[in-house]
């Protein structure tokens, strides 16, 4: 058999530079080894292409099925939070830590603190909604995969803000782990799709978002 093929994504036309942006992940805790794994590449592709750790927010609902509702009301809260921001807050960069590595009560924690404050004035400029929805023996399967689709597309169109579609429908568990680059064939560990999601994110919020 060949070993190439004409599937995946073509290499993009500019490298974008994401050092200004604030991306949000909405992740479903269904089936978490895969969700780690597709989140951890998002977020590796998201700093290799300059996203600041710090802009990076990344926040949990239990199943797929909440995907739309949260990530409208994460786009939804970003935009308040930007109406209402004080001007002084919005010339700082903007830094929203995962890791916490700074000491209460040092000058770095209070450095850390006002960037902290000033990332939560900012917009998104785009959001990754992910989940795994594995085939059952009812018809779960079809009825969330269907919704959520059309939820998220209804959410990115209603809001203006871009939602990169994280969600995959896999009709056995190893199909989900080969999409996450964790297949249980070493073989076939196959490529995760959190990495695209993650260009993908970049993309739309530096390059698409600026074409209206
Ligand atoms: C109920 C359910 C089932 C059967 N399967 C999945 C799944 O494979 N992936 C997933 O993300 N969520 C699943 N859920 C949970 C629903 O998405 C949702 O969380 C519940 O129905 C509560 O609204």
């Amino acid at each position: 058999m060949a070993d190439h093929t004409i599937k995946g994504l073509g290499a993009p036309p500019t490298k974008y530079d994401g050092s200004a942006l604030r991306i949000g992940i909405v992740h479903a805790r269904w089936n978490d080894v895969v969700i780690k794994s597709l989140v951890q590449g998002a977020v590796d592709k998201l700093k290799e292409q300059g996203v600041k750790e710090e802009n990076i927010v990344i926040k949990s609902v239990p199943g797929s099925y909440e995907l739309p509702f949260a990530t409208q009301k994460l786009i939804a809260g970003g935009k308040e939070q930007a109406t209402k921001a004080e001007p002084s807050l919005l010339g700082s960069t903007n830094l929203l830590s995962l890791v916490d590595e700074v000491r209460p009560g040092t000058p770095a924690q209070a450095d850390k603190d006002k960037q902290q404050a000033a990332a939560a004035t900012r917009e998104f400029d785009a959001v990754i909604a992910i989940g795994v929805l594995i085939k059952g023996s009812t018809m779960h399967f079809e009825y969330i995969s269907e919704a959520v689709t059309h939820g998220l597309m209804r959410v990115q169109l209603d809001t203006g803000t871009p939602v990169v579609f994280g969600v995959l429908t896999a009709l056995t568990d190893e199909q989900a782990l080969v999409r996450a680059g964790i297949g249980s064939n070493p073989e076939e560990k196959g490529h995760n799709h959190g990495e695209d999601w993650g260009l993908a994110a970049v993309e739309l919020a530096a390059s698409v978002s600026e074409w209206g």
